[in-house]
């Protein structure tokens, strides 16, 4: 074994919400490719999720968004999750597919349209309250595509009031997460486009208000890594939206593009005390499957994390700090990458068995027969949400 038990008791506290849009068709604005077996209602998302958990022991929650996840009876949904060996996590609000929101929602200069986006946060609100939520994250569409469209100040006053009519309303458990992205779907200026807007906003609203970090949303080059150490610095760090991008909000297997920056994220994480009970910090991913099975794709994207994860455990912190200290610049260096280098996969597979779960959660989706048993009984399967 590589890894001590003291990694593996720290491991073992790790969750990785996953999306319930993850399991919907998905595509991009030239074509949707529609997977057979896909989940046509969210309880057949939930189900889904259930087997990536049941295979890998590391996904207990699964991420809701609202509308695209309506029900009736969200109790009854709960309970139903319950049954499957997973609960309901964070609700994520939507703004960005009705009409009324083209130039703005909780910045809209409009009163009566910013009041409609206020009134979808309280309906979220009420939902966190019979799903038993944590979580209610924002990510905002709102933003313009030129100079002069809009009056950048007068937009972060009406989200400031806005965002904090929202935040007033949440129970004493309930988090708001403040998610940010530099551009899309408006190109000169996102409303809440950086960690830095992020962190102002949910700095004025109080403690429960914290920073989401999505890992698509930055330039190219951003220094991720530093941006979460700073975050979790300040205290502010809440949830990571976790993907994979070569160029933009690419969304794909997270680890897939830079296993490395992951590793860095990851290593700062647990420098800052992310990993450690009763940490604010939340693992969420944020991913579509386009081309890939869907759950495969969330099954790999979970083990991923969790691996990258047991590396950055690896590292020596003691003699990093020794070595950092006296100005070993390339000892310091060489304890990450060793830590970087050391392949885990043996030692995670063995840690699977002893818990009673596959030593290779793939080939036992692959030999149990659910993809087959969904592609005959599901018939119609949604679209991630965007055309449904
Ligand atoms: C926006 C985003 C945000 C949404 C999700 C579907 O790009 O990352 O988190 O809720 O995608
Ligand atoms: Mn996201
Ligand atoms: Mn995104």
């Amino acid at each position: 074994m590589t890894i001590d038990p003291t990694v593996l008791r720290t491991l073992e506290r790790q969750a990785i919400e996953l999306p319930s849009w993850a399991f919907g068709n998905a595509g991009t604005r030239f074509k949707v490719f529609s997977t057979p077996g896909t989940p046509r209602t969210v309880q057949e998302k939930l189900e889904d999720a259930a087997e990536v958990h049941r295979l890998t022991g590391l996904a207990p929650s699964v991420a809701l968004h609202i509308p695209w996840d309506l029900v009736d009876d969200w109790g009854k949904l709960a309970a139903y999750a319950e049954d499957l060996g997973v609960r309901l996590g964070t609700i994520n609000s939507n703004t960005f597919q009705d009409d009324d929101y083209k130039l703005g929602s909780l910045t809209h200069t409009d009163p009566r349209i910013r009041q409609k986006a206020v009134d979808h946060h309280f309906a979220c609100i009420d939902v966190m309250h019979e799903t038993g939520s944590q979580d209610l994250k924002i990510w905002l569409p709102d933003g313009t595509n030129y100079p002069g469209q809009g009056d950048i100040r007068g937009r972060q006053d009406r989200l400031a009031e806005s965002l904090r009519t929202i935040y007033d309303r949440l129970g004493p458990e309930q988090r708001l997460v403040l998610e940010y992205k530099i551009f899309e779907p408006y190109f000169y200026t996102m409303d809440v486009p950086d960690w830095g807007t992020s962190y102002a906003h949910v700095t004025a609203l109080g403690e429960r208000a914290m920073v989401c970090l999505d890992t698509g949303h930055h330039a190219p080059s951003t220094n991720i890594e530093f941006i979460v150490a700073q975050l979790i610095r300040l205290g502010r760090l809440g949830s990571f939206d976790f993907n994979s991008r070569f160029y933009a909000d690419d969304d794909l297997i997270v680890g897939a593009a830079d296993p490395f920056q992951l590793f860095r994220i990851l290593f700062e994480v647990v420098r800052g005390g992310g990993l450690e009970e009763g940490s604010p910090v939340a693992f969420m991913l944020d991913q579509c499957h386009n081309v890939e099975d869907k759950i495969p794709g969330q099954i790999r994207s979970v083990l991923n994390v969790q691996e990258m994860t047991a590396r950055a455990l690896l590292v020596d912190q003691e003699a990093l700090r020794a070595a950092q200290d006296a100005g070993d610049v390339l000892g310091a260096n060489g304890l990450v990458m060793d830590a970087f280098y050391t392949d885990v996969r043996p030692d995670l597979a063995a840690w699977r068995e002893e818990r009673g779960l596959p030593a290779d959660p793939l080939a036992a989706y692959r030999a149990s027969g659910y993809a087959e048993r969904t592609v005959a009984e599901r018939v119609g399967g949604q679209q991630a949400g965007w055309g449904a």
